[in-house]
């Protein structure tokens, strides 16, 4: 019987802290050995020309997400893993909703029914938009025990933003329990005026998304989350950073020592408050949350990802397509844009995307982009070192990519089940070529062979790196962590 399942072999494997030329053995899906020449292997791949690189982790997908009118998010597990695998990502976390007025564990029951049906492996949040004594009490510990780590909440939405007092509620409730929170900041009172307004104005084509919630709107949010975490003495995550000034606000915390981190997004590198104003009602392909901005914007927050203000990258992949019933044309072609849903897709384009716009153009390393990719959210995640890393003893989920293959993209590449990309026409330099789950071969040269029904729930112990620092405000501690 040879030593090794698999062997990948001769080529230049990058871990996020270097990059050697090494061979990788593999056994019972796991990475069994690193060295410099595997020869005892029933299987090989061979990756010469190629880097070897972590399956990307991507700690922020919309997928098969029930909606508050009861429609269904139009990306499955199905094809949301075709995506991943077609773009280099092995793992995602993903939501399971809560609407004000239900509950949360019989929404995660069938959550979890529906992620059986997948092929990627997969961990959730869970969004909390009605913070009662019942949920947080009673059903929060369960999900806890099942291995739900992380909570998400909004400041802004209609239908699932709280209150200083609920987030102040969650915060407590998420330090007891021992999850990370994370935040979507935006000020929904301010962005409710100036929708008013502008709507009362006329101003109601898709570009107006952007002028209805400015830079200032998130920064202030980010300010007052960060605030708030901070006298809870709770970790948090802030999601989507779109702009410097809100990621100022995350430096000036970080530097005083608070647990706080900061994610972008592909769209917030790459798209414009411009594409928002194509032609007709295009400009609705464009829109999400925070909205995009300007070019200067995007250096600006390059800058933030080079200082390690922003470690990590997600895609922020909401599935609405353009056309159809639960698209973005749901309300027809001149709706206001108060009645568009927001979200791009992007869980397919974010590893060719930050490659080529960081590595290949110069503005991060390739250490950086595996760390952004895979190992930072893994880690913060409470996914590492199962996942996001390439050493022994992880599972051997992997991308063999070529650093030079340039291709131009196109929605059919993307293998998802929206009728658009956003990133349509643009052309990248750097593609994953096959992807290996848990030593598996699921995607070459763009054919997904992974069959239906083998992704695997990834329950996350506790975990040291979200622990609360410790430091209160007058030494008094209103939400005793357990163990402190
Ligand atoms: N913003 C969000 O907060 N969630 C989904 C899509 C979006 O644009
Ligand atoms: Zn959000
Ligand atoms: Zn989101």
């Amino acid at each position: 019987m040879a030593e090794y399942e698999l062997a990948v072999r001769g080529g230049m494997v990058a871990t996020g802290f270097g990059t050697a030329r090494c061979d990788i053995g593999i056994s019972g899906g796991r990475i069994a050995a690193l060295a410099g020449r595997i020869a005892d292997a029933a299987e090989t791949i061979e990756a010469d020309g190629l880097l070897v690189l972590p399956g990307g982790v991507d700690s922020h997908c919309h997928i098969e997400e029930p909606q508050p009118d009861g429609s269904v998010i139009e990306e499955s597990f199905l094809t949301a893993s075709a995506s991943a695998f077609a773009g280099g990502t092995t793992s995602v976390v993903c939501f399971v909703p809560q609407w004000k007025g239900h509950g949360v564990w019989e929404r995660y029951r069938d959550h979890r029914r529906r992620a059986a049906g997948g092929m990627l492996d997969y961990a959730f949040h869970q969004i909390i938009s009605d913070p009662t004594d019942a949920v947080l009490e009673e059903e929060l510990p369960r999900l806890v025990a099942e291995g739900v780590r992380s909570l998400k909440v909004f400041l802004t939405y209609d239908a699932l933003h709280l209150t200083d007092a609920g987030y102040l509620r969650v915060l407590a409730a998420a330090r007891r329990l021992g999850c990370l929170v994370t935040v979507h900041c935006e000020n929904y009172d301010a962005i409710t005026w100036r929708t008013g307004a502008l709507l009362a104005a006329g101003l109601t084509a898709p570009k107006y998304h952007a002028w209805s919630r400015p830079p200032v709107v998130e920064r202030e949010a980010t300010h007052r989350a960060i605030a708030l975490a901070e006298l809870v003495d709770q970790p948090i995550q802030v999601f989507h950073v779109s702009c410097a000034e809100a990621a100022e606000e995350i430096a000036r915390a970080q530097a005083r020592g608070v647990k706080v981190w900061g994610e972008t997004c592909p769209q917030y590198l790459t798209l414009t408050a411009a594409d928002m104003d194509r032609p007709g009602f295009e400009g609705a392909k464009f829109m999400c949350s925070p909205a995009p901005r300007d070019a200067a914007e995007h250096e600006r927050l390059w800058e933030m990802i080079r200082r390690g203000v922003l470690d990590v990258v997600s895609s922020d992949h909401s599935g609405f397509s353009f056309e159809g019933e639960r698209g973005k044309r749901r309300h027809g072609a001149g709706a206001p844009f108060r009645d568009i849903p927001n979200g791009v897709p992007g869980l397919a384009a974010r590893l060719p995307l930050l490659f080529s716009e960081g590595v290949a153009k110069g503005r991060i390393t390739l250490d950086e982009f595996v760390r952004l990719t895979a190992w930072n959210p893994a880690r913060l995640m409470g996914l590492a070192p199962r996942k996001g890393a390439i050493q022994v003893g992880a599972d051997a989920d992997l991308v063999l990519w070529d650093p030079r293959r340039r291709v131009r993209l196109t929605n059919a590449l993307m293998r998802h089940a929206i009728d658009y990309t956003p990133y349509e026409g643009m052309e990248v330099t750097g593609w994953p070529v096959a992807t290996l789950r848990r030593g598996a071969v699921v995607m070459r040269d763009g054919e997904v062979t992974a069959e239906p029904g083998t992704g695997a729930f990834l329950p996350r112990e506790p975990y040291a790196f979200i622990r609360p620092r410790g430091v209160l405000a007058d030494g008094f501690d209103a939400a005793p962590a357990p163990g402190r």
